[in-house]
């Protein structure tokens, strides 16, 4: 077994309380980060642990902070508004070791200079929610939190906000016109939210594993950090296993890990329901692309997973196995982007909806075979011609299924029902 960060405590009875997470060593990495840094060395730390963003773009997250503009106020929004399809790691973090979500955004506001930090939780989430509320509750109480934070001269507030429910809000921008009490629409960018962001300020943006990854690398150094993993994808991540497995859950792996021993190790998925073959998978969350079960030795970090044509995303790892009907699984996920489209710009707005339109007829019988490259038209109508990565995540599956899967779409037009699956037919004689 791998040695665990994030989750290596996650299990202990208790933990969620701070008397329980200070026992494990709880709030020394904050304390380490204000007796012994500087903001600006926490920034540098961060950057050479290699760490890079838990929300799906990956992007390097000390270079992030390092972005951020001069002026003051700046603001800290972590973002807890999971809502990807296949991803349920955050969840977990804020529901079992919130305490250590909020020691990663005091260390990461101290670090960035930031004077308000907002924890942005996603609607759905009410345990969740109120878990971080309390662990917020805690910190304040013990001087984690709030002014002259344990005699350093730092000084922070912490609001936990709930959204609505809304996928949207998980964009960056969205989320900040959500908590700004406006509609949850994308703004345009440039200007990025390090330049202008929560009420026109400076503001540095993270992921929830992101951040509950800060307290570790404080505590252990940069160089121990980035012994995990691979050359440019460092450290260990969660990942989400769903679907066709024998025991799906959130696992934590170093990055590079096969999807071969996720899927398949004893201590992980334990193989495919039912010992059935192994037909696809979905790597980084509904937004990305399906890989063919050929792909199931790739390694899983950020490289490996682009280069065997999709990207590792926010860690849902959807399995699917052979009695999958892939037109049914696409239309599924392409209703899920339709119902969760802002509305603001056209091509996703309308696109979705045509997309579910075709994909149902296809689906029940009642597609032409001309359906299936209209499909593709639509696509390519939507993806990068809409104003937010909703519009291209949209695509992701409808794309990619076509280009493994189109003797499928093509069954279904021609004999009217799935060509695996409960609702297979044998072709007429
Ligand atoms: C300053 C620059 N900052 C980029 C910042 C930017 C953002 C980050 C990454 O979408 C993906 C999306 C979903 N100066 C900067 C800069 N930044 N250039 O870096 O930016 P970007 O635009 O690459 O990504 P994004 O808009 O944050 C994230 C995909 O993730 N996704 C969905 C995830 C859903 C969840 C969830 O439910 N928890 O995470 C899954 O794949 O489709 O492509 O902060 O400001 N020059
Ligand atoms: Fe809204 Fe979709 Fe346009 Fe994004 S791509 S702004 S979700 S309509």
């Amino acid at each position: 077994m791998p040695e665990l960060i994030i989750t290596k405590h996650i299990d202990v009875p208790g933990i969620d309380r701070l008397s329980v997470y200070r026992q494990y060593g709880g709030y020394e990495a904050l304390e380490k980060a204000l007796r012994e840094y500087q903001p600006e060395e926490i920034v540098e730390l961060v950057k050479k642990s290699g760490l890079r963003g838990r929300g799906g773009a990956g992007f390097p997250t000390g270079m992030k902070w390092g972005f951020l503009a001069k002026n003051e106020p700046r603001y800290l929004c972590c973002n807890c508004d999971e809502s990807e399809p296949g991803t349920f790691k955050d969840r977990m973090l804020m529901e079992k070791n919130p305490h250590q979500l909020v020691e990663g955004v005091i260390i990461t506001s101290y670090a960035c200079r930031v004077s308000t930090a907002f924890i942005y939780v996603r609607g759905e989430l009410a345990y969740a929610a109120r878990q971080v509320q309390r662990a917020v509750d805690e910190a304040y109480a013990a001087g984690y939190i709030g002014k002259n934070i344990l005699g350093s001269g730092y000084s922070l507030d912490v609001i936990v906000h709930r959204g609505a429910g809304a996928y949207i809000c998980g964009e960056e921008s969205a989320l900040m016109e959500s908590l700004e009490g406006r509609r949850g629409y994308p703004r345009l960018k440039p200007p990025f939210p390090a330049a202008v962001g929560l009420y026109g300020g400076p503001t540095v943006i993270n992921n929830c594993e992101t951040l509950s990854t800060v307290p570790a690398i404080v505590r252990n150094g940069a160089d121990w950090y980035a012994s995990f993993g691979t050359e440019k994808s460092k450290g260990t991540r969660i990942f989400c296993l769903s679907g066709h497995v024998k025991k799906p859950g959130n696992y934590e792996l170093p990055l590079g890990t096969p999807l071969r021993t996720l899927i398949y190790d004893e201590q992980y998925g334990g193989g495919i329901l039912g010992d059935k073959k192994l037909k696809a998978v979905i790597p980084g969350g509904s937004s990305t692309f399906i890989l063919g079960a050929d792909k199931v030795d790739t390694p899983l970090d950020f490289e490996s997973v682009a280069a065997a044509g999709s990207m590792l995303g926010s860690g849902g790892v959807i399995v699917m196995h052979e009695d999958t009907c892939i037109v049914d699984a696409v239309l599924r996920m392409t209703e899920f982007y339709r119902d969760e489209s802002c509305g603001k710009c056209t091509p996703c707005r309308e696109g979705t909806y045509w997309l579910v339109q075709l994909l149902e007829r296809i689906e029940h019988g009642h597609g032409k075979m001309s359906d299936i490259d209209l499909l593709l038209d639509i696509c390519d109508n939507i993806s990068g011609k809409s104003f937010c990565p909703l519009g291209d995540a949209a695509t992701s599956s409808i794309t990619s299924s076509i280009k493994l899967f189109r003797e499928e779409y093509e069954y279904h037009v021609r004999e009217g029902c799935c060509m695996v699956g409960p609702k297979a037919r044998k072709p007429a004689a």
